[in-house]
C-alpha cells in the first residue's frame, strides 16, 4: 500500500504548534459521527466559527485575537441542518452558538420570574415570553436537533487547536468523500509565535516597548484540498475591509488552492451583502433592510446557493466515475 503523502505543512504543525492532547479522541468522534449520517443519507457539513487566539506568552497573559462574533458560523450551522445536513461545529469557545445564537443579547436573569414557594421553598421559575420570544419554538427544535444526534460541536481556543482540529476533522470526513462539505467560517491569524520562540513568563513593561515579530501561519487549506479531504466540497471565506480588492483576492484564491467556493465579504457590509465565487460562477447576495425586518438573514441565502453548489458537485463526480 502507498505510504501517505506527509506535506511539510504536517511537519511545520507538528513542530511548531502544540497539539491537543485530546485530538486523536475527537477525530474518531468525528468519523464515527460522519459514517453514521453518510450511511444515513445525509450529507455532513464541517463548519468553522470564531476567531482564533494567539498567545504571546507559553503562560499566556495577553494574545492576539482575531474578530468575528461566531454569527455567520452559528446561524449557518441552522440554516444547513434543514437543508437536510449533519454539522459538525467547530467553533470559537464562548462564541455564538446555534439557537442559543438567538437570545445572546438578552440577560437570562431579566427573563425569568420568581414565583415565590410556600415556607422554606425557593419558589417556581417562570420565563418571561415577552423578554425570550419564541422560546417555545426555539426549544423545540433545539431538542429535536439533539435529540437526531446532528450537531457534533467541538471546541477551540487557540490557533494552534484550531489547525490541528481543522486536520483531524478533515482525515476524519475523508471517508465519506464528496458528501463532505466543508465552510471554514472561522477568522484565522495569518501570524503566529513558534513554541520554540515565546516567552515563557508574562512580558514586562519595564524592558520597555514591545516589539513583536511573528511568524506567517502555514495555508492549510493547501493539504486540505489536496491531501487530507480530496474528493470533498471546500469553500472558503474571505474578509477584507477594502471593497475594492476583495474579488481579486477572492479569484487569487481559487487559484491557488483550486477548491470549489469562496464566500467574499466586506467587514462593514457582511450581513447585507456577500458574494459567492466558483471557478464559473460569481453570484451576488443581498439581503435587505426590508427582509431583515421579515427576519430573513444572508446565511440563508448562502447556504442554499451552497447546498446547490454540492448538489451539482456530487453528480458531477458520480458521473466522472461512471
Ligand atoms: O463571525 P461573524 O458573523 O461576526 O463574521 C463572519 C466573518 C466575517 C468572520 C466570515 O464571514 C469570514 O469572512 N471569515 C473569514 C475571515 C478571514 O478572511 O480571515
Amino acid at each position: 500500500m502507498a505510504e501517505p503523502r506527509i506535506s511539510s505543512i504536517d511537519g511545520k504543525l507538528a513542530e511548531e504548534f502544540a497539539v491537543p492532547s485530546h485530538v486523536e479522541e475527537v477525530k474518531e468522534k468525528m468519523a464515527a459521527f460522519a459514517a453514521r449520517h453518510a450511511k444515513a443519507g445525509r450529507r455532513v457539513v464541517l463548519i468553522t466559527s470564531g476567531g482564533t487566539k494567539v498567545p504571546l506568552e507559553s503562560r499566556t497573559v495577553r494574545f492576539l485575537d482575531n474578530f468575528s462574533s461566531g454569527r455567520r458560523g452559528a446561524s449557518s450551522a441552522e440554516y444547513f441542518i434543514e437543508s437536510g445536513y449533519a454539522v459538525i461545529f467547530l467553533h470559537r469557545h464562548r462564541s455564538l452558538y446555534p439557537y442559543t445564537r438567538l437570545f445572546s443579547t438578552i440577560n437570562m436573569l431579566d427573563a425569568l420570574q420568581l414565583r415565590a414557594g410556600d415556607g422554606e421553598g425557593a419558589g417556581e421559575v417562570l420565563v418571561d415570553q415577552l423578554v425570550l420570544p419564541n422560546i417555545a419554538r426555539v426549544l423545540k427544535r433545539y431538542n429535536e436537533v439533539k435529540d437526531g444526534g446532528l450537531l457534533l460541536p467541538i471546541e477551540f481556543n487557540t490557533l494552534s487547536e484550531y489547525l490541528h482540529l481543522l486536520k483531524a476533522a478533515a482525515q476524519a470526513l475523508s471517508s465519506i468523500g464528496s458528501k463532505a462539505m466543508f465552510y471554514l467560517a472561522a477568522a484565522v491569524s495569518d501570524f503566529y509565535i513558534p513554541a520554540s520562540e515565546m516567552p515563557e513568563h508574562k512580558i514586562q513593561s519595564s524592558n520597555g516597548p514591545l516589539q513583536l515579530s511573528m511568524k506567517m501561519v502555514p495555508k492549510i487549506l493547501s493539504p486540505l484540498v489536496k491531501d487530507w479531504a480530496p474528493q470533498a466540497f471546500v469553500t472558503s471565506f474571505k474578509l477584507e475591509t477594502d471593497p475594492t480588492i476583495l474579488l481579486d483576492r477572492a479569484r487569487r484564491a481559487l487559484d491557488t488552492y483550486r477548491h470549489q467556493a469562496v464566500v467574499a465579504n466586506v467587514l462593514d457590509s457582511r450581513r447585507g451583502y456577500v458574494v459567492v465565487v466558483t471557478p464559473e460562477s460569481r453570484d451576488e447576495l443581498v439581503v435587505t433592510e426590508g427582509d431583515v425586518e421579515k427576519g430573513v438573514e444572508i446565511e440563508e441565502r448562502i447556504v442554499s446557493n451552497l447546498t446547490t453548489a454540492h448538489n451539482r458537485f456530487i453528480t458531477q463526480q458520480g458521473a466522472g466515475r461512471k
